[in-house]
């Protein structure tokens, strides 16, 4: 979203403008939606949707799914939030995926999905997402809607042009949004030197592993948002830049006064190049590397090295495009050719051309420099400018079909406008101040097309009124035809900011039913009911339990103690489809385990009084879910009632 100092001014000024469109229609009817809108958007009950979309939930920290055309929400899936409901950041296996080189952080503001991409199309396998506020990027695995591995991003502070992928997944790629001290110091704000760092993620195409490559130490602006080359740009990537006045107070004045900030082009492969000539310098700021092992158990590596290449040791790995004003997007159409600013302040959006710009760095037709940057001549590289583009162009993307869509914040409309002639041939409002849109494949080499999903910032009035907070607001539009039409508003959670989508024939039959038991590594699993067990070492009990409908084993326990850490290593023994089992514990700190059939999952509680305590499964599983429960015996501390248990070689009968 803008920093939010802009938006009181920003928003006002939004609110006039609406007031003049009259927001309220009469009657309540769907303000511009198309006639036939509810027959395009009607997935009937028991049909399934034709698209899976991603989209970012913002400060809630998670990724939200939704089936598209109808959207209808199918899942919530856990990525830098606790998450209670699935027991994600609470569990024993899961609280590893948290951690960072500042402790356990619970929560973050998930800006961009990205899915992997293979020859410059989805394909599938991965989802990443960029924590914006202690900056990381976390790898959700396609086949399970599940968070897989998180790595944290040293030497930057607000990871937000992240994460932006390669065309063949070869690096997942993140700019620092806050210039700081480049490595950390105790230094003036005002005078301090403040730096900025790019940092290259390889994936590995086997199984998506993430690994710190190098870190490009470049000036020290804010870097927002980024695009890598693709087609004929591959090998670069291009990030806008704003506050390139270095302001570091009262932004929202200090960092505008400048008609022109920059989009940053960088040449990676010139990069990698000349790390491997060594001019990288080892930096040793710590990050947390955290992964799901083989087991199903994440674990923490804490990295203490980095590479970092400064900028200007490699000449010609980075260009400076004069792009107006405080520019927010910087998008490539599906070609690689045109790279869009959305200049937040701008009164026209600039289109750049790569081909022109290879040109211009050729016959150095430069304006100059900056910090030792090439500054490319503006005439030098712009294709066109989209004239009349709306108040406050943020993000374009693509249908394929020659036509860019680009959202317009202030006067809360979508442009669509010819990818040929620069000229914009339809415009349609949303409802309120849009941020992001996202076309189905729209940042992709052949674009899905068909929709398009406004998410905007404001929702004022368009649900039923929920006190000072209202649901956010996810807008649907068909843009097969010439015209934009309107065809759904839908509610979305946290602030979304940018989403993907794919067609759901890419990853529905690729859908994991059940864990399976038998290849069931974690440390604690209990593969049949025979084998379930309580063993005490000291003051840390453990209970090797099972979950199958509609009981556990054991459901007697007694010979805890108040003080002790018991850990509760319950392993669901289904193995069909949709039979999760809850487990909750009265009084225990943390959430409930939510467990899916062969997975085992740990919850620790540490019993606080005596008496007999209850545990049940919160989900709802069997007719007789409502008798799966079990007691434990809680003893004041050194107390002589001996550790008993049911089931396996227990001693209650
Ligand atoms: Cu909200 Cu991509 Cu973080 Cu624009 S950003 S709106
Ligand atoms: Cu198991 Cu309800």
């Amino acid at each position: 979203m803008l920093h939010s100092s802009s938006r009181p001014g920003v928003v006002g000024l939004a609110l006039g403008f609406l007031a003049g469109l009259g927001a309220c229609a009469p009657g309540g009817a769907p303000i511009g939606a198309a006639g036939d809108a509810a027959a395009r958007v009607y997935v009937a009950p028991g049909q399934h949707d034709e698209i899976y979309a991603f989209l970012s939930g913002g400060y809630s920290g998670n990724v939200v799914v939704y089936g598209l055309p109808s959207g209808r929400l199918l899942q919530q899936i856990a990525v830098f939030s606790q998450y209670p409901e699935k027991g994600y950041g609470y569990s024993e296996q899961t609280k590893g995926m948290l951690a960072t080189s500042y402790g356990f952080v619970p929560w973050d503001d998930v800006h961009h999905p990205q899915l992997s991409m293979t020859d410059g199309m989805a394909d599938g396998r991965w989802l990443f997402v960029n924590g914006n506020n202690t900056p990381r990027i976390a790898r959700i695995d396609l086949t399970r809607f599940e968070t897989e591995e998180i790595i944290e991003v040293p030497n930057t502070a607000g990871g937000h042009g992240s994460p932006y992928i390669t065309e063949n997944s070869e690096y997942v790629v993140s700019a620092t949004r806050f210039a700081i001290p480049t490595p950390q110091a105790d230094v003036s704000i005002r005078e301090g030197v403040f730096g900025g760092m790019i940092s290259f993620i390889k994936v590995d195409p086997a199984n998506g592993h993430m690994q710190l490559a190098f870190q490009l130490h470049v000036p020290g602006y804010n870097y927002d948002l980024s695009r890598a080359g693709r087609g004929v740009s591959h090998g670069w990537s291009f990030f806008s830049t704003y506050n390139t006045e270095q302001a570091r107070t009262l932004l929202e004045a200090n960092a505008s006064q400048r008609d022109k900030d920059y989009i940053a082009a960088v040449n990676w492969r010139r990069a990698e190049q000349c790390v491997a000539e060594g001019k990288a310098e080892e930096w040793k700021t710590p990050y947390a590397h955290n992964l799901v092992g083989e087991d199903d158990v994440a674990r923490t590596e804490m990295i203490r090295t980095q590479k970092v290449l400064n900028a200007k040791s490699c000449p010609e790995v980075m260009f400076y495009l004069p792009t107006p004003k405080s520019p927010h997007g910087a998008d490539l159409d599906p070609t690689g050719e045109f790279i869009v600013g959305g200049g937040k302040l701008a009164t026209v959006i600039p289109v750049h051309s790569f081909s022109k710009m290879l040109k211009a760095i050729e016959a150095k037709d430069f304006d100059g420099d900056v910090d030792g940057f090439p500054v490319i001549k503006y005439e030098a590289t712009i294709a066109g400018e989209v004239e009349n583009p709306g108040l406050g162009p943020l993000h374009t993307e693509f249908d394929g079909n020659g036509f860019a869509y680009t959202s317009v914040f202030i006067s809360s409309e979508i442009v669509k406008w010819s990818l040929e002639t620069f000229k914009v041939v339809d415009r349609i409002p949303t409802y309120y101040s849009i941020g992001h849109l996202l076309i189905p494949g729209g940042d992709t080499k052949k674009p899905y097309g068909k929709y398009m999903v406004a998410m905007n910032k404001i929702t004022k009035d368009r649900y039923l009124p929920t006190g000072p907070e209202l649901t956010q607001s996810a807008q649907l539009y068909d843009i097969s035809g010439n015209k934009m039409k309107l065809l759904l508003d839908f509610p979305t959670t946290g602030e979304p900011h940018y989403a993907q989508a794919l067609p759901a024939s890419v990853i529905k039959d690729k859908q994991l039913k059940a864990y399976a038991l038998a290849e069931n590594r974690d440390p604690y699993v209990t593969r049949t009911e025979q084998d379930v067990k309580v063993t005490r070492q000291g003051g840390k009990v453990h209970v090797n339990m099972t979950a199958i409908r509609s009981h556990f084993l054991p459901d007697n326990i007694e010979g805890l103690q108040v003080g002790d850490s018991v850990f509760f290593h319950v392993t669901n023994l289904e193995q069909d489809w949709d039979v999760p089992h809850g487990f909750a514990m009265l009084g225990a700190q943390n959430a409930e385990l939510l467990i899916m059939p062969g997975q085992t999952r740990t919850l620790v509680w540490v019993p606080q009084r005596a008496g007999i305590f209850p545990f049940y499964c919160t989900d709802f599983c069997s007719a007789l879910h409502q008798e799966m429960q079990g007691y434990v015996r809680v003893s004041p501390k050194g107390s002589g009632v001996p550790l008993a248990w049911n089931g396996g070689s227990g001693t209650i009968k």
